[in-house]
């Protein structure tokens, strides 16, 4: 039906231009429907009474007249395009079009719309009878067609099965636009498709426990991811799910020892104080969370709606399931309050150099205990440095900031360790004897794109991670399948798109990038924050991404808008050193997971440091920069999805508050055009989804061909079939190897070759009949 009235236009070269090529034979028209812009941006759908010359007399919904310009107005679709489920159905594709039709079905709840290839997903912010057994099965079955995260999880499982290739779901978004829930969600289709075994359940669990230590409340988030996810789930040839793989991206360590105002540190903290049991509380000595300077320095303690202790009881739960002992429960939760008192050490200045000491109270000697170490050893780790100069060791003590921040390095190194350490034992478990088999579907859920007032290291990595995973986005919807049209020579008007190579230039090119930039000052004894402001400042500024700002900040045109990023503490966060006088009092400890901490701190230092070259050489454990070792985990990860089928899903933040109901309409439409959803659509429908080789596609329909073609060449029979068929030629494109044919072509073809093949088998069967 819809097909029928959307006339397929050529392809405009930009989103303004088709917007004045409409209006301007639109505009003529009388007593249709328009959009007609208002001052504050939003669009009110008018009524055209009469043109002359560039002015329109419009009627607007009270029945007010008025006279307007006519590149104030975009065509709007007639009523019966309102709410399709796919925007590639509008017949007018225009910005306040597909802004209408997302709100149309956001406002009865459907939050999940096509853009051809792409899922679309607004979030909710409320609960939404969308999920759940009887969806799922109707999604199996195939009764419900309407798009869903259970859609594109099943045609994920039918690919991998059809082609034998693992496929990839990719979900993206700004902060708290709804990816994680989205993941979940997707988890849920495949544990509930491809279970039986009983590890899906453990999958499904690993949420909780990931969330409880690895998300926080931020101000765009009440629940946001501070790492990223890649969750790769192995299918036997059954189709069974045989076991499944977690991998993690860089955790913000930094939110351990400091969170601004408003916002809380990670989740388990808070849920650990609220709901351990009296026991456990006096075991690791427990205090209210308003006791820990850690987390009392943000002055938010509470989630609205959230219930910590019910959390920490699931989080238990879950690390039942996961097969966490209790023995190990117990010794991760002391390690989280370890950290907890580690926070509230403090220290006295002891000489006339502003050394100083760490006081020996509540505070000192519960970490002692929590960690099982000797208290001389900790005071020691804690305010004093062991230098090599030559040959000889000397014992520096520390003044007071760089007591504090020693302090602080090692209660964020043994939070992050306790991560890595929790991550590898449900890796343990998920893959507990499981054959790996080959067939797998990864989900990808990282940290959104993030702009705040001031914006930090930890900002300038996740956007940076945003970057490349826009890069195989831009590269999969626009750039290959493009580049495949013109390849085979066929007739195709390009559309454009925001590339946003450029950017990733910026940050990776060597020697003048941003991360070769930042490695290079980090290793300079005199680098500071301000030094590495000016030397970015000196190179990049003619990259037309880059602005140096006043001061030590800078300014970065990112895909999805520009950040600005104070430098402050990015040469340490980049470099993150640890003493080795803080490992080796790990190693010295007589519970167990700090031994474990020890030696993969130990094992984390590499050749390859990038430190400040003290001139006494000191003692750090090195290791590579934390951007060089990000980069190569990204780099890992796209190859890693290059060699797989993607499936694109993104989410759309309809507001800022996080509230059900509210459609800002100017912030959907700046995400809409970050991402390129309306180009999108614009090459799905213009473009040809269909290919087939000459060779395949006379060898399939050839049979059908009534009259005799003298010539056995592919491309003849082809040319012939398509005539026979009546197909249209704006229907489809010859190019130099292969057929390709617009959505819903090919159709036609397969059920005409679907009866007579019907029909011949029934000749034959009836003529062996007759010869029985
Ligand atoms: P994010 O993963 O994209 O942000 P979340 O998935 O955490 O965002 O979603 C944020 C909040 O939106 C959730 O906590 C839910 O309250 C709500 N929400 C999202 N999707 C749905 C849905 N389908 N149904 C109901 N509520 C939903 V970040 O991790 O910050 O980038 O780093
Ligand atoms: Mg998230």
């Amino acid at each position: 039906l819809y097909a029928a009235a959307s006339p397929l236009p050529s392809p405009p070269r930009s989103l303004t231009e088709a917007k004045w090529n409409d209006t301007a034979s639109y505009a003529k028209k009388k007593n249709l429907q328009s959009w007609y812009q208002l001052q504050n941006g939003n669009w009110e759908l008018v009524r055209i009474l009469s043109t002359s010359g560039t002015e329109v007399i419009v009627s607007l919904p009270e029945g007010k007249v008025k006279h307007v310009q006519a590149d104030c107005l975009s065509p709007a679709n007639p009523d019966i395009l309102d709410g399709v489920d796919d925007l590639m159905q509008l017949s007018y594709l225009n910005e306040p079009s597909v802004l209408y039709n997302l709100q149309y079905r956001y406002n009865k709840d459907m939050i999940y719309t096509k853009a051809g290839p792409v899922l679309v997903a607004i979030n909710p912010f409320k609960k939404v009878a969308l999920y759940g057994y009887d969806y799922i099965e109707a999604y199996r079955c195939k009764s419900i067609e309407s798009p869903h995260v259970y859609a594109i999880a099943d045609t994920a499982l039918q690919e991998m099965r059809r082609d034998e290739v693992n496929q990839s779901i990719i979900i993206s978004g700004e902060s708290g636009a709804g990816k994680t829930e989205t993941a979940k969600i997707t988890m849920q289709y495949l544990a509930a498709l491809g279970g039986g075994s009983g590890i899906e359940c453990e999958i499904l669990k690993t949420n909780p426990i990931l969330e409880a230590f690895g998300n926080a409340k931020t101000l765009r988030n009440d629940n946001s991811s501070r790492f990223g996810k890649l969750i790769e789930i192995h299918f036997s040839e059954t189709g069974k799910i045989s076991g499944a793989r977690i991998q993690t991206f860089l955790l913000e360590k930094s939110r351990v020892v400091q969170c601004a105002e408003g916002e809380r540190s990670y989740h388990i903290f808070y849920q650990l104080c609220a709901g351990a049991q009296t026991t456990l509380k006096e075991k690791l000595n427990l205090k209210n969370v308003e006791e820990y300077r850690y987390l009392c320095q943000s002055n938010c303690y509470k989630i609205p709606g959230v219930d910590d202790t019910e959390q920490f009881l699931s989080v238990m739960e879950a690390l039942d399931v996961v097969h966490v002992s209790k023995d190990d429960q117990e010794s991760a939760f002391a390690m989280l309050a370890a950290v907890l008192w580690l926070g509230n050490v403090s220290f006295t200045v002891i000489d006339f150099e502003n050394h100083v000491e760490p006081v020996v109270d509540e505070a000192l000697l519960s970490v002692a205990k929590l960690i099982g170490c000797n208290i001389e050893a900790l005071k020691l780790a804690l305010s004093t440095r062991n230098m090599k100069v030559g040959n000889d060791s000397i014992v520096q003590r520390l003044t007071l900031p760089q007591a504090t921040d020693t302090r602080d390095a090692l209660a964020k190194s043994i939070y992050s360790c306790l991560f890595d350490w929790l991550v590898e034992q449900i890796n343990k478990s998920l893959c507990l004897g499981k054959r790996r088999t080959g067939r797998s579907i990864n989900i990808l859920d990282i940290y959104g794109f993030e702009s705040f007032e001031t914006n930090s290291f930890e900002q300038f990595c996740i956007n940076y991670a945003n970057e490349r995973l826009q890069q195989h986005f831009n590269r999969h919807l626009f750039k290959l399948e493009q580049e495949e049209y013109i390849q085979d020579g066929i007739d195709w008007a390009r559309v454009e798109f925001e590339d946003n190579q450029n950017c990733l230039n910026l940050f990776e090119k060597k020697p003048l990038g941003l991360l070769s930039l930042l490695d290079e000052e980090s290793t300079f004894p005199n680098g500071t924050d301000l030094t590495f402001a000016n030397k970015l400042k000196q190179h990049l500024q003619s990259n037309p991404c880059f602005r140096g700002e006043r001061g030590k900040a800078f300014t970065i045109s990112h895909y999805a808008g520009e950040v600005t990023y104070d430098t402050t503490g990015f040469l340490e966060k980049n470099r993150d050193l640890l003493h080795l006088d803080s490992i080796q009092l790990l190693s010295s400890c007589a519970s167990p997971l700090p031994k474990i901490f020890a030696s993969i701190m130990f094992t984390q230092s590499e050749k390859h440091a990038v430190r400040p070259l003290h001139k006494s050489g000191g003692a750090d454990s090195q290791k590579l920069s934390v951007a060089t070792k990000f980069k190569a985990q990204l780099f890992q990860l796209m190859q890693r999805l290059e060699n797989t089928t993607p499936h694109f899903i993104r989410c759309i933040k309809p507001n800022n508050l996080q509230s059900p109901g509210i459609y800002e309409q100017a912030l959907v439409l700046q995400q809409l055009r970050c991402c390129g959803v309306l180009e999108v659509v614009r090459i799905s429908r213009n473009g040809f989804p269909t290919r087939m080789s000459h060779q395949k596609f006379a060898r399939r329909y050839g049979f059908l061909l009534l009259d005799n073609v003298s010539s056995q060449d592919p491309l003849c029979v082809s040319v012939a079939i398509l005539h026979q068929f009546n197909i249209l030629p704006e229907m489809y494109q010859v190019g130099y190897t292969k057929l390709f044919f617009r959505t819903g072509q090919i159709g036609v073809l397969e059920d005409t070759r679907n009866h007579t093949l019907q029909g011949i088998l029934r000749v034959q069967s009836c003529f062996r009949g007759y010869q029985e």
